[in-house]
């Protein structure tokens, strides 16, 4: 076998040991599965051989399937084929399994006759996380080794589990925090002359009662989901056919999901998610700078929020505030966060001390001096944000990136104050930051290399997905949410109401409509971004004007109740709306949800175009990303720069210019790379390859 075959093959004390290398995550893709099979059947035929163990390189033990592959015309030989070929060997097979082992990489080990798992090892099946179920065994091999309750929970969640539960669970047969091939070959030897433990054949499957409620249980939990559907129906399966119809009927589901829109659209999301994670036009070599401890300035809901990332990333962290009782009321506000997560089960009480230990609360901003990354999360005031900035610059160490939480502000002017532009720029966290996922790195004019890197890895580090964008107003998501709200305000003007937008969306697929999330972050706030610039908005800024501050107050575009989170429907709300209406001299109509749906998020897709045109985000992904990740939007339909191309940019284009003309809201035209991709019967996929060069 050639020095660069993708499956290493050595023979070692009569065992042979085939190790996967296919970086970065040994992915078993056809060169890595006709490699596979061949030194399985080398191994089976050499008479000095006697057991065989897989094992792989590097981090991972693999990352299953080539997803990449899906789509494409199948190349053989299929993955459930080497592994049905595996499992019928005469020879013992055991697997070593040294970290990730999902999808095809635990349904490859399910199909070993033994496991033995490294401490670091994580073992899962998360094919529903993309449309999937399962496609080589899995639902036939792991209900009959650990149980069909336990097995369907793995399949339907997609959460992997770690090696002390997957020994728990039965999983594994041993947890090895020593040579873990040695004691996989060990092990190995010891099964030699023994009947081969086969997955296939073990009768673990557990009382079908529980089975059947768990399945009832996960339906309800999700219930739209015809890959948790699917995985049910494979598992019954389990119960009710032999092993290889169901692993016949098994394929037949993949096959149909692979080719299902949803999970087309969730494999571009994976791929979105990490391709944003590589900053498009940094010069090669560019290396990030080392960070060992961060500040946060300003104790508020924001910047507590941001101080718990770095702790909870296990980086220490100084909160800075101005006086010792904000301080105080933040540190609290963050002991509480965590209490919240401690009633919840999530965290323990000595979690919670270790990483309070983490966060230092310190009076006044020279406390920053010793920080390698400062984030300012100050209230959102020019002179403020300039005022923190123009002292940082002095007393910050040379070579800390300085950070600023700006929403809307120019982050070139915040820098300008510094005194030392290169070292500055955005990093705008959503809220609760403790929670969302998307983080916008924003790039200013100066920003240097390394210290774009430098947030993007620190973004990675504290469990974020960062984006890079460039400086505009609202940079890429809330520019695109204020494309929303102005036509948002048009539709309730023209007949629908707030439960008319939010139930549209809803179906769309979004967990919460506008109002609802305006309600959510409070009229007062989207109402004084309105005012710095001079927009109005008539419904939004009526409801603020009659004290309806959302949720905050129990009164917005819906009531609440007495710190009630369930929105109920108001006719004072729809009075006001109506008078509002009559001003605009607008007779009101019936709306349907189909146009409810276009009119709220066309404008988004023409403002995302734009946001490409201007180089704000370099890739479409990105932008799809930020809507994943920052706003809710539904990850099986993959961001609205995908859903664009799914419709159409034709269709898009046509109903834009059609908006366009009955509001005269010239904003609303087709932005030119729209147009001219609709032209071209091109999509914004196309622009992807281009912009990665
Ligand atoms: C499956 O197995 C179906 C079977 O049941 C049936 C088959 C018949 N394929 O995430 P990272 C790339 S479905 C291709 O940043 P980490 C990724 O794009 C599969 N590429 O690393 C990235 O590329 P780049 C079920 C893959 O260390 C690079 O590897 N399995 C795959 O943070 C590094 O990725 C899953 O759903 C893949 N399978 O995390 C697991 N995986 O550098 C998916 C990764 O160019 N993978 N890449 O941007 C993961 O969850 C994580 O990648 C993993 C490593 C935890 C493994």
């Amino acid at each position: 076998m050639p020095a660069d075959a993708p499956v290493h093959y050595a023979v070692a004390n009569g065992v042979a040991v085939l190790r996967i290398v296919n970086p970065p995550v040994n992915a078993l893709g056809a060169a890595v599965r006709t490699a596979l099979a061949e030194a399985l059947r080398r191994a089976e035929a050499e008479a000095a051989v006697t057991a065989i163990v897989i094992a792989a390189e590097g981090r991972t033990f693999s990352g299953g399937a080539d997803i990449t592959e899906f789509g494409k015309p199948p190349v053989a030989p299929l993955l459930p084929e080497v592994i049905e070929g595996m499992d019928g060997l005469r020879k013992p097979v055991v697997a070593a399994i040294n970290g990730a082992a999902l999808g095809g990489g635990l349904e490859l080990a399910l199909g070993c006759h033994a496991r033995i798992a490294a401490p670091a090892a994580r073992l899962g099946l998360p094919e529903v996380k993309l449309g999937l179920l399962p496609g080589a065994g899995g639902t036939q091999r792991l209900p009959r080794l650990i149980g069909a309750a336990p097995a369907l929970k793995i399949m339907a969640e997609g959460n992997p589990v770690g090696a002390a539960e997957a020994l728990a669970l039965g999983l594994v047969d041993a947890v090895e925090s020593g040579d873990l091939v040695a004691a996989a070959s060990a092990h190995a030897k010891s099964l030699v002359g023994k009947a081969p433990r086969r997955t296939r054949d073990l009768t673990n499957l557990g009382p079908r009662e529980a089975f059947e409620a768990a399945a009832a249980a996960q339906t309800k939990r999700d219930p739209d989901n015809p890959s948790v559907a699917a995985i049910i129906l494979a598992v019954r399966a389990a119960f009710d056919m032999p092993f290889a119809e169901g692993l016949a009927l098994e394929r037949g589901e993949f096959v149909k999901l692979v080719q299902n829109d949803r999970s087309k659209a969730l494999r571009y999301a994976f791929f979105a998610e990490r391709e944003a994670a590589h900053i498009a036009g940094l010069p090669a070599g560019t290396a990030a700078r080392p960070v060992a401890r961060a500040a946060v300035i300003g104790g508020g809901t924001m910047g507590g929020g941001i101080a718990m990332c770095f702790a909870n990333a296990g980086i220490p962290v100084t909160l800075i505030e101005t006086d010792a009782a904000a301080l105080e009321r933040g540190l609290a506000r963050v002991n509480d966060t965590y209490g919240f997560s401690i009633k919840r089960g999530s965290l323990t009480e000595a979690a919670r001390a270790q990483r309070m230990a983490l966060i230092t609360g310190k009076v006044g901003l020279a406390a920053a001096a010793d920080a390698d990354i400062v984030i300012e999360a100050v209230f959102e005031e020019m002179d403020l944000k300039k005022q923190v900035f123009a002292e940082l610059g002095k007393i910050a160490k040379p070579g800390a990136v300085l950070a600023t939480n700006t929403s809307y502000l120019d982050v070139d002017a915040i820098a300008a104050a510094s005194g030392r532009p290169a070292d500055v720029l955005g990093m705008h966290f959503f809220s609760p930051a403790n929670v969302m996922r998307l983080l916008e790195v924003v790039r200013g004019a100066k920003t240097a290399p390394d210290a774009l890197a430098t947030a993007v890895q620190v973004g990675v580090k504290i469990a974020k997905v960062p984006v890079v964008v460039g400086v505009c107003y609202g940079f890429c998501g809330n520019r695109m949410l204020a494309a929303r709200g102005v036509e948002a305000e048009r539709l309730l003007i023209e007949g629908a109401l707030p439960q008319d937008l939010d139930q549209a969306i809803m179906d769309f697929g979004f967990r919460m409509g506008p109002c609802a999330m305006n309600d959510l972050a409070g009229l007062d706030v989207g109402w004084r971004i309105r005012r710095a610039i001079g927009k109005r908005a008539p419904v939004a800024d009526a409801l603020h004007d009659a004290g309806r501050m959302g949720q905050k107050n129990g009164r917005g575009y819906y009531n609440y109740g007495e710190g009630g989170r369930t929105p109920q429907p108001d006719p004072e709300v729809t009075a006001l709306i109506e008078r509002i209406a009559r001003e605009h001299g607008v007779t009101r109509r019936k709306i349907a949800p189909e146009e409810i749906v276009e009119r709220l998020i066309y404008p988004m897709i023409n403002e995302g175009a734009r946001i490409l045109e201007e180089g704000v985000a370099a890739r479409p992904g990105d932008i799809d990303v930020v809507w994943l990740y920052g706003y809710g939007w539904p990850a099986w339909r993959g961001g609205p720069m995908f859903h664009a191309d799914q419709v159409g940019l034709g269709r898009v284009a046509a109903r834009l210019e059609a908006f366009a003309d009955k509001s005269a809201d010239e904003t609303l035209r087709p932005a030119k790379l729209l147009r001219q991709l609709a032209d071209q019967k091109r999509g914004f996929a196309s622009l992807a390859g281009e912009r990665r060069k």
